[in-house]
């Protein structure tokens, strides 16, 4: 066995993509022609936040992640255009050999370990892990499968309640839209748990909540063993693989923010709902759209708390209440390790972008819809280390408390 699972770890590390000698660079254009020159970068620079060379904008800084063999001559360019820059990152594969390296110490393919929410979880796991806390909750945890998705993953949600009224409200928390910001399905995960153990089940009393760990499973199980770095679906379109799952939903599709060429990083995809992993939960929001009172999409980073629109910078109709939210929201996680987030319209507050989820889920009727970036703000992004797991899920808790209360009160008009 111990061979066994040696060499499963070795075909594991063999067969991943190295990020040796890569760096994260923050660059800080101070005008247009700055800005067109970071633009015009070579193509396999990896952009970080924004997400894409189309976010990227004068007097905002932005976190690119470049190749080893380019990185000399993309700091020339930089020097000759006199673009501010400062590394974030010295060496991206010491961070990320960091995070694949616990997963390594367990023993990930035989399971036997008892499941640790302060660690990174393979997809293999994580589904294991939603059939286990469901048989080990019988009354309390619900384990559904939304559908398949491109290569015939199982897309597993948890539906929690006790003490089950039918009137209660409904919550629909969503993880691991993007694959590689890892933060995010250990939320989800660390959340059910929280939820099960907290005294007398007081939330799921009040409120049923829907969770789904990880929506985007074939990317998420490609970040494990192929490209740590990998954000989008893996449906195979044109030359490239893979749809940005955060611009394929049927809210302003295929508009700003969004692109049409298949090897982009934000392909909006052939037409709207073309993923299933998209598909499978759009159909959830539609058919559940008069119960379910709120919708929080977990991403990372960056530390904002967003609501609609994204797709367009008209303002949604309750704009006033879902402000106000955000900033308890805001003040709810600085209260616990003083980490601040901002917040506000998604096309304003950090760009415009459409097809998104939380467009889709508001426009479908769900009047409370947010988007988190989680941590952190430009140390370690996507590297975010297993260390700061614990202190990111438990601020995030507190958020979600503020909404929780929100929902469940009855003076609450949804
Ligand atoms: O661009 C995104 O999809 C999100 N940021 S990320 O860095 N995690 O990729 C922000 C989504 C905001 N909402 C919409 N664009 N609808
Ligand atoms: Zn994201």
């Amino acid at each position: 066995m111990r061979s066994l699972i040696f060499l499963g770890i070795l075909s594991l590390a063999l067969a991943r993509k190295t990020f040796f000698g890569d760096q994260v660079l923050t660059v800080h254009p101070k005008n247009e022609a700055q800005v067109q020159a970071i633009k015009n970068l070579d193509t396999k620079v990896d952009f970080w936040s924004p997400d894409s060379p189309a976010g990227i904008s004068v007097g905002s800084s932005a976190d690119i992640r470049i190749p080893s063999e380019i990185l000399p001559a993309v700091k020339v360019a930089l020097r000759r255009q006199k673009i501010e820059f400062e590394v974030m990152i010295e060496d991206v594969e010491s961070l990320v050999g960091e995070q694949f390296k616990s997963a390594q110490g367990r023993g990930i393919l035989d399971g036997t370990t008892a499941y640790d929410y302060e660690k990174y979880h393979t997809y293999d796991e994580i589904n294991d892990w939603t059939n286990a806390i469901a048989a080990e909750n019988p009354t309390m945890v619900q384990r559904t499968v939304l559908g398949q998705s491109t290569e015939g993953r199982d897309i597993p949600m948890l539906t929690l309640s006790s003490g089950q009224s039918a009137s209660n409200p409904e919550i629909l928390v969503d993880c691991g839209i993007h694959a590689r910001e890892w933060v995010s399905p250990a939320f989800c995960q660390w959340f059910v748990r929280q939820l099960l153990d907290e005294p007398n089940n007081v939330r799921i009393s009040e409120a049923t909540y829907h969770i789904i760990p990880s929506i985007n499973v074939d990317g998420y199980a490609y970040t494990w063993t192929n490209d740590r770095m990998w954000r989008k679906t893996r449906s195979k379109n044109g030359l490239c693989y893979g749809v940005d799952p955060n611009r394929n939903w049927d809210a302003g599709f295929g508009g700003e923010g969004s692109s049409s060429s298949s090897c982009a990083e934000t392909y909006h995809g052939p037409y709207a709902e073309s993923e299933p992993e998209v598909k499978a939960v759009a159909d959830f929001m539609r058919a559940n759209k008069d119960n379910v009172k709120l919708y929080v999409t977990y991403h990372s980073y960056g530390q904002m708390i967003l609501y609609p629109y994204s797709y367009t910078y008209d303002l949604a109709a309750n704009t006033d209440e879902l402000d106000f939210y955000a900033v308890q929201g805001k003040n709810a996680i600085q209260s616990v390790h003083n980490k601040r987030y901002i917040y506000g319209p998604g096309a304003v507050t950090i760009y415009p972008a459409a097809g998104g989820s939380d467009d889709f889920a508001y426009d479908t009727g769900i009047k409370l819809s947010y988007t988190i970036e989680l941590r952190d703000k430009g140390v370690y992004g996507f590297t975010l280390p297993e260390s700061q797991i614990q202190a990111t899920c438990e601020e995030t808790d507190a958020f979600m408390q503020v909404m929780h209360n929100a929902v469940v009160s009855p003076t609450y008009q949804a």
